[in-house]
């Protein structure tokens, strides 16, 4: 039986959007900003929701007629949206032909992405397409096993089909995230065989990749969220949706065949700003909001919290999160016209506080390699060249370390233990050796080569983490105490 839940929503009439990777995320921020467009201004607009591989999300989806609540939470109470904007639910590995010809559709005017950094298959070293992960390899031979390997292809048979313009969306959090995708998807075209190649390139020319700045705090789902779903529903939902009330969204306004009117306010959520000055936003988010972040997850997770609203109140994390996000993102970043920097970062801090929310530390801390390569090493730069040592990015490189690759016989704790790391093992390899070393491997595993100072200056708030703890570390790191 199909469950029906209420939702002010009119159901769209076609499918205008196919949207890559079926994430508590989309399904909270774009899903519920188009929501607020449809309401204001029908159109063409129903999303088909891709999982790239795991069918749990998308078949709970399908048996309740593509609906689900997303559940605000914040501790002022609770309140219920369902966006009702999918129009079909797919799973790109278990059907990639159906994926295939949604991409290549005429009626599909945006293919959108969320599918977290590491979905991108970038190589660090250079900032491109990663040409030796295996993923990549098997996709241009002919697989579609990765997201840039998916949406290429789809775009190759559009070009084939019938040329109809397209835009591509990423809403991830990468610095420039409509450029990385565009180079990924030429440097992928580039390295096919010619035939497929001399068709691709000349219509990636027409495909639009606006960048856009994505915001809105989206923990995972639990039974809590599904009790509240139920409450506040009246039905069941096996698949709501946590999110905090706060949302954002800041993009270009380049796209090849029309948009939702994502400028309008409703389901909760303010419109979404169309600005030339995506770069402004993105960098003040990804190093101000997420950068932070990163530091609370670890040195929370190390501190035995479970919970960003709990390491965020214990005043030392709190102290180091302030003066990261003052002394060292905060002047490497321009706040965009119309942003009161101050109000900013007030409202981030009461953002993180949200103690009803449930917001994990293991889940921001995890994928570290691939989010701290956007949040450290350009920010570390910028502070060295000027002759300035960034305390607190080296805290928190020194305590994503201690949480993930940690010397033999210091234990991180659960918290840590859970974090998912891609590059765990790499960093295994170094973790008994010394720490130099280790540190060295795992900087540069985040990109960009950065001074040895920095690098001396991350072994020495290591060192302090594991013989001496958080409360030692935060210390050192603010001056107020030597390197043991
Ligand atoms: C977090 C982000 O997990 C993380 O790395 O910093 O997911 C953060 O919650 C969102 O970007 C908020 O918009």
């Amino acid at each position: 039986m199909i469950t029906m839940f209420p939702t002010d929503t009119p159901v769209p009439h076609g499918t205008g959007i196919v949207h890559i990777g079926l994430s508590n995320f989309h399904r909270a921020h774009q899903a519920v900003h188009t929501a607020a467009a449809l309401a204001s201004v029908e159109g063409p607009w129903g999303i088909l929701g891709v999982a790239p591989r795991s069918a749990s999300v998308a078949d709970a989806m399908a048996a309740q007629a593509n609906r689900y609540a997303v559940v605000e939470i914040s501790p002022a109470g609770e309140r219920v949206v369902v966006p009702g904007v999918h129009t079909g639910t797919a799973v790109a590995a278990r059907d990639p032909q159906r994926v295939l010809a949604a991409l290549a559709a005429q009626s599909t005017r945006i293919i959108s992405l969320t599918v977290t950094e590491q979905g991108y298959t970038i190589d660090p070293r250079t900032g491109g397409l990663d040409l030796d992960h295996p993923g990549i390899r098997a996709d241009l031979a002919g697989a579609t096993s990765t997201a840039v390997g998916l949406l290429t292809r789809g775009l190759l048979r559009r070009a084939r089909a019938h040329g109809a313009p397209v835009t591509v969306l990423s809403c991830d959090n990468l610095l420039g995230n409509g450029d990385v995708t565009a180079r990924l998807a030429r440097e992928f075209a580039a390295a096919l065989p010619a035939d497929e190649a001399g068709d691709l390139v000349p219509y990636l020319h027409t495909v639009t990749f606006p960048n856009s700045m994505v915001d809105r705090i989206v923990p995972a789902t639990t039974e809590t969220t599904r009790a509240a779903a139920t409450r506040l529903l009246g039905a069941d939902d096996a698949v709501p949706v946590p999110a905090e009330p706060f949302s954002m969204w800041a993009l270009e306004d380049r796209f090849a065949a029309g948009r939702p009117a994502w400028e309008h306010t409703g389901a909760g959520v303010p419109g979404a700003v169309f600005t030339d000055d995506v770069a402004g936003y993105e960098l003040l988010k990804l190093r101000l909001l997420n950068g932070t972040h990163s530091l609370i997850a670890y040195l929370g997770a190390l501190a035995g919290e479970d919970l960003i609203a709990r390491s965020a109140a214990r005043p030392s994390i709190r102290g180091a999160a302030e003066r990261v996000l003052h002394d060292d993102y905060r002047p490497t970043v321009r706040v965009p016209a119309g942003i009161d920097a101050d109000d900013y970062a007030t409202t981030l801090f009461a953002r993180w506080s949200n103690t009803a929310l449930g917001h994990r530390t293991r889940q921001v801390g995890s994928d570290g390699s691939l989010k701290l390569a956007q949040r450290i090493p350009g920010p570390a730069a910028e502070h060295l060249a000027a002759g300035r040592m960034p305390h607190h990015l080296a805290l928190t490189a020194a305590a994503w370390l201690a949480c993930v690759a940690p010397s033999p016989g210091f234990d991180p704790g659960p918290h840590a233990a859970a974090m998912a790391e891609p590059a765990r093992e790499r960093l295994a390899a170094t973790a008994s050796g010394p720490v130099a070393a280790h540190v060295r491997a795992a900087l540069d595993l985040l990109g960009d080569p950065l001074p040895a100072a920095f690098a001396e200056r991350v072994v020495e708030l290591f060192g302090v983490v594991v013989r001496h703890g958080v409360e030692a570390a935060v210390a050192e790191a603010a001056g107020e105490r030597r390197a043991a």
